[in-house]
């Protein structure tokens, strides 16, 4: 069992604990164990495995206990009772947006909502909406976000399939039978979000290798089982394929089941000019004097269709194959390139770290600068830092910098940007920092022209070098608020202002269809994990797969350069402006 199943069975059980009604501060427990589970800095799994859990702040005996049988047993005999007094659809209302605890329980006890269809019914009927706590206009919104759910049921974010992807590939690879492993797919090809993953293996003995990965201890039901393919459940109805194939099939195999569908098309339309067919098993001659080449990868099926090799997040057919045909493909960005980041928080505001603490993960991971980038005070829900609060934490940040060496932490703020566009810090203190991350935190529902005019009046400041999260959107739960992006990168790349790449996994903001055209106006991109715990900075992983996606390279991204070379890129737009 991962940390994160873990940490979603406490807050499921904190969100049980109170639909019956129990003591507060018992839910409250439940709720500290799993954000501590989440973000704690070492394997707490194994510690916990280990009974060595003693000592750890906020977790008392009772879940100290629970961890263990977790880690030990891969189940929780307390959540499997606690959830067998409830419908088992009752856990669908937990994945409606604007539908917390407190309004899951109102609808449960008042008018026995138990399912997705039943919330979709009182709030249809008018039912809901006579119910202390619920309005028209909450109503409606609630009916808004069940569509949008229903339009991505069955997807799944990158960082929930991640773990499992990582967990699936290194349990194929262990097995003697098996002597090529790979994940093709959409997961392969980068996607923010996936609808199941594609597993791949080369042996001569797929009975052996398939019997393995049905018995997977990941696999919830086996839907199929065959001789050289079977599908599985994981966790949450996630589904898993594996296809078995020969060594010399694997290149062929590989190449078809990464995709895209489009890509694969184009592919094979090329191959017919050169006088051979391709498919998932090979290429076969279709005219005479043609011979069918030696194929070991899939570089060489490229080379064979003369193309330099087109990287997996570039194969959507939108004009890769062009660039591979005139040697015009982009040097990827790699996580390596990444010298530092910006936009993290701390629990100066709602972070679940000390600054210290992160900025020493930071170190760890061997970045050579960390930015810290806490709300300010209008983000009062996310207890952000009014002047005097700042002015503190930048006291702090020099005594701290003075402990390091080659390693700095920059100071910076996640300034809101109010509704009319204004800041909610004055420039005398934006121009203290190092750096200003502007973003949106509310006020969604403008009409494009004003939200886009509220950005653009943010980007014209001299102090705020990015923009944070551009769209606002939260994968599979929240569309993105009206902007029209590429207003927005035009006035970005007049100014100098950085667009942020968020890499949570939820936002992948802005989004990597934007990107090919934000370079190509010469915006510049900054890396940003957004991180809320020493955890989180590990999110570069996502931010950078979506970075590739959008043919990115390390040119193009800021926080690849050096210390001593970075701070120049963060003042340049100040120098130029004011
Ligand atoms: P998704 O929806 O997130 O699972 O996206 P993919 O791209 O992983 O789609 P999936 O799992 O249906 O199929 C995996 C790959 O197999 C797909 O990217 C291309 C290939 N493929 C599947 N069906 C077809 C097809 O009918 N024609 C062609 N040319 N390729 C296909
Ligand atoms: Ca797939
Ligand atoms: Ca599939
Ligand atoms: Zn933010």
């Amino acid at each position: 069992m991962t940390r994160q199943d873990a940490s979603a069975i406490f807050e499921r059980i904190a969100t049980l604990l109170e639909l019956k009604n129990e003591n507060p501060f018992k839910t409250r427990a439940y709720r500290t164990g799993a954000e501590i589970v989440e973000s704690f800095s070492g394997d707490i799994m194994k510690l916990a495995a280990e009974n060595q859990l003693a000592g750890i702040k906020g977790l008392g005996e009772a879940l100290r206990d629970k961890l263990h049988e977790m880690a030990t047993t891969g189940r929780l005999e307390f959540y499997e009772k606690l959830k067998a007094e409830f419908p088992d659809t009752l856990f669908e209302l937990f994945d409606i947006q604007g539908l917390g605890p407190k309004k899951v329980t109102a609808l449960h006890s008042q008018l026995g909502v138990s399912s997705l269809a039943d919330l979709k019914r009182v709030c249809e009927d008018g039912t809901a909406a006579a119910i202390s706590g619920f309005g028209d206009k909450t109503v409606k919104k609630i009916l808004e976000n069940i569509a949008f759910h229903e339009q991505h049921a069955s997807e799944f974010r990158l960082d929930q399939v991640y773990p499992i992807v990582q967990a699936i590939l290194e349990a194929l690879r262990e097995h003697q039978n098996a002597s090529r492993v790979e994940i093709c797919g959409s997961f392969r090809r980068g996607k923010e979000t996936v609808h199941d993953l594609d597993f791949l293996v080369a042996t001569k003995q797929p009975d052996k290798v398939i019997e393995t990965f049905v018995q997977l201890p990941q696999v919830i039901d086996v839907i199929a089982k065959g001789p050289t393919k079977a599908s599985v459940h994981v966790k949450e109805g996630l589904q898993c394929d594996l296809r078995a194939v020969s060594s010399a099939e694997f290149p062929f195999a590989l190449a078809y089941f990464t995709g895209s569908k489009e890509h694969n098309v184009a592919i094979r339309g090329r191959a017919l000019d050169y006088g051979l067919s391709l498919n998932e098993y090979g290429f076969t001659s279709t005219k005479d004097g043609v011979s069918v080449p030696e194929i070991e990868d899939e570089r060489d099926i490229y080379r064979t269709l003369g193309l330099d090799y087109i990287e997996p997040e570039l194969r959507e057919n939108t004009g890769e194959i062009e660039a591979a045909e005139h040697g015009k493909l982009p040097r990827l960005i790699e996580l390596e390139n990444l010298r530092g980041v910006f936009h993290n928080h701390s629990t100066y505001s709602d972070g679940r770290a000390t600054l210290r603490e992160m900025a020493e993960a930071a170190h760890d991971l061997g970045m050579q600068y960390f930015g810290i980038a806490d709300h300010s005070k209008a983000s009062f829900q996310a207890n952000g830092l009014d002047e005097k609060r700042l002015q503190a934490q930048i006291a702090e940040i020099r005594e701290l910098n003075a402990e390091f060496e080659g390693f700095r932490i920059f100071t910076g703020s996640e300034v809101d940007i109010l509704k009319d566009g204004s800041l909610d810090f004055p420039d005398e203190i934006l121009a203290q920092l190092d750096y200003a991350v502007a973003s949106v935190h509310n006020v969604f529902n403008l009409p494009e022209a004003e939200m886009t005019k509220r950005i653009i009046k943010a980007i014209e400041n001299p102090y705020i070098t990015m923009i944070g999260h551009l769209t606002g959107r939260l994968l599979l739960q929240r569309p993105s608020y009206a902007v029209n992006v590429s207003a927005i990168l035009d006035a970005a790349a007049a100014t100098g202002t950085i667009i942020e790449l968020n890499a949570s996994g939820w936002r992948l903001d802005m989004d990597w269809r934007w990107w090919k055209l934000a370079r190509e106006k010469g915006v510049k991109c900054s890396i940003n994990p957004d991180a809320h715990s020493t955890q989180g900075l590990k999110d570069v992983i996502f931010g950078i797969r979506a970075a590739r996606k959008g043919w990115l390279r390390r040119e193009d991204v800021i926080n690849t350069l050096p210390l001593g070379e970075v701070e120049k890129a963060l003042k340049a737009k100040r120098r130029h402006t004011a």
